[in-house]
């Protein structure tokens, strides 16, 4: 196509535009002539000019099939310990701002049921990044006792598109998964990366019982700035450097995880907020969205948006500490109830996805590995016992059924404190859940009904309760131990 008109259009087009150029240089032109010599009058300029239209149109179709088969660019955006309620678009607390991360849901997909596979930042950042439950290869809990790194025999999404899709790849921000050489960002198929081992560090040079040390690839450098301005900054300069290539970028910013420290000017945008500790982690937040902000605006001047998928998510639940809320959802980080596993999670992808949309079934972080695979034009193999599902399909309405009928948990928090381990399934509206924080027996609850998880109806549903029990002792036969696999 050529400005609408297709190749069969062209000669005619040349025909009838030399004719009327003709007849406006002179008006007699057709009288004065026999059809022989008008023919060939009218016909041989008009050949040279489909030729050079004929060229053009080429060219441009050339261009149009070069961008459809651009493979397009993934980000994932992680924010750390930000619970359900706190974003604008959430809809569920009125205090936050997030103008520009909320625009994410306007132009794309927000999802009302999404979870990440731990209340813990270590085991939820295994299974994101490698489409697997943690607890297949024994990736348990932060604690090492439980954490055995993340094994080499286990990919990662930026090793598979390192290896099949030929993209650039990024990470930038808190690794968290583990202080384990081998298991580092540059070891692990990003190809550049600026990042910090445990996160938790905001202003340089200030003391913490962490390990913070920054990295460039695998040299150890200094923070310069307030870090989540520095993760926005890197994640600009990743994208302009890379913006005539596929790329993947994961920005995992450490907003709003503890230490609770923001700068003067974004507190001061709260300063009507009384409590000290949420206008602290409202002003983190705003921080976020700004450096969020800067990076949507650089997609949009560089023509990307149609180019680029991108996920928003949060680790884990918000608790008090931190004085991030999970509203209206019950229980915190650390705890197997919605709050501390039931997730903000927001997709867009300008010209594919609806806009607008408000997708209300079961998702998974386990879902952003073979939906970037997808989109990568990479084939998941059986072998890899991917764990998730591509949701495109089910946004737009092309697949039928739900993404995931089941989910489950299983959390081990401290080898000393074993009464605080939960594990949950989640079934259709119904979960049964063990919080081990509550040193409860199972309790089932009707999510639908009963989002805050109030009443337990294990006693009036026992079948049901059972069921669940069996499937979800099913699925832990095909779980490690935890800690046990090393390589
Ligand atoms: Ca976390």
């Amino acid at each position: 196509m050529f400005f609408g008109l297709n190749g069969a259009q062209l000669p005619l087009i040349a025909v009838v535009f030399v004719l009327a150029l003709q007849i406006m240089e002179n008006p007699q032109f057709v009288k004065s002539r026999s059809l022989g010599s008008l023919l060939s009058a009218v016909l041989k300029p008009s050949l040279v000019l489909f030729a050079v239209l004929f060229s053009a149109a080429s060219v441009a179709n050339a261009s149009a099939e070069e961008a459809v088969a651009r493979k397009p660019n993934v980000i994932v955006i992680l924010a750390d310990d930000m619970g359900y309620g706190d974003l604008g678009c959430q809809g569920t607390v009125e205090d936050v701002r997030t103008p520009h991360i909320d625009t994410l849901a306007e132009h794309g997909v927000r999802f009302t049921q999404a979870y990440v596979t731990a209340p813990q930042c270590g085991p939820s950042r295994a299974a994101l990044l490698s489409g697997r439950y943690q607890n297949r290869f024994g990736f348990e809990s932060n604690e090492w006792a439980y954490n055995p790194g993340m094994p080499r025999s286990v990919s990662l999404i930026s090793e598979r598109l390192k290896e099949q899709g030929d993209y650039a790849t990024g990470y930038i921000g808190k690794w968290g998964i583990t202080s384990k050489r081998h298991s580092y960002p540059p070891k692990r198929g990003f190809d550049e990366s600026y990042w910090v081992q445990d996160g938790n560090i905001y202003f340089p040079d200030t003391p913490s019982k962490y390990n913070t040390q920054m990295h460039r690839g695998m040299e150890p450098i200094e923070l310069d700035t307030y870090s989540t301005d520095a993760f926005g900054r890197e994640a600009i300069d990743f994208i302009e450097r890379h913006e005539d290539e596929p790329f993947f970028l994961l920005i995992s910013y450490i907003t709003p995880h503890e230490p609770m420290e923001a700068k003067e000017s974004d507190l001061e945008r709260f300063a009507h907020i009384e409590d000290p500790l949420r206008r602290t982690t409202l002003a983190m937040i705003a921080c976020m969205d700004d450096n969020v902000g800067n990076m949507l605006e650089l997609l949009k001047e560089k023509g990307l948006e149609e180019d680029t998928l991108i996920f928003f998510l949060s680790d884990n639940g918000g608790y008090p500490g931190n004085g991030s809320l999970n509203t209206p959802y019950r229980g915190t980080k650390s705890q197997m109830l919605e709050g501390g596993i039931h997730v903000p999670f927001l997709m867009q992808w300008k010209g594919q996805l609806p806009e607008g949309k408000v997708y209300e079934e079961v998702v998974s972080s386990l879902d952003i590995v073979p939906t970037t695979l997808a989109v990568a034009g990479v084939e998941a193999q059986p072998e890899w016992q991917l764990d998730g599902v591509n949701l495109l399909p089910y946004i737009v309405g092309r697949a039928d059924g739900v993404p995931h009928e089941t989910l489950f948990w299983r959390y081990k928090a401290w080898s000393k404190k074993p009464e605080q381990d939960g594990w949950a399934i989640r079934k259709g509206e119904w979960m049964l859940v063990r919080n081990g924080w509550a040193k409860a027996a199972p309790a089932l609850y009707h999510l639908a009904d009963d989002p805050e998880q109030r009443e337990d109806l294990s006693r009036t549903q026992p079948e049901r309760y059972d069921d669940m029990l069996k499937l979800w002792s099913r699925w832990d036969q095909g779980n490690a131990v935890p800690g046990s696999i090393t390589k």
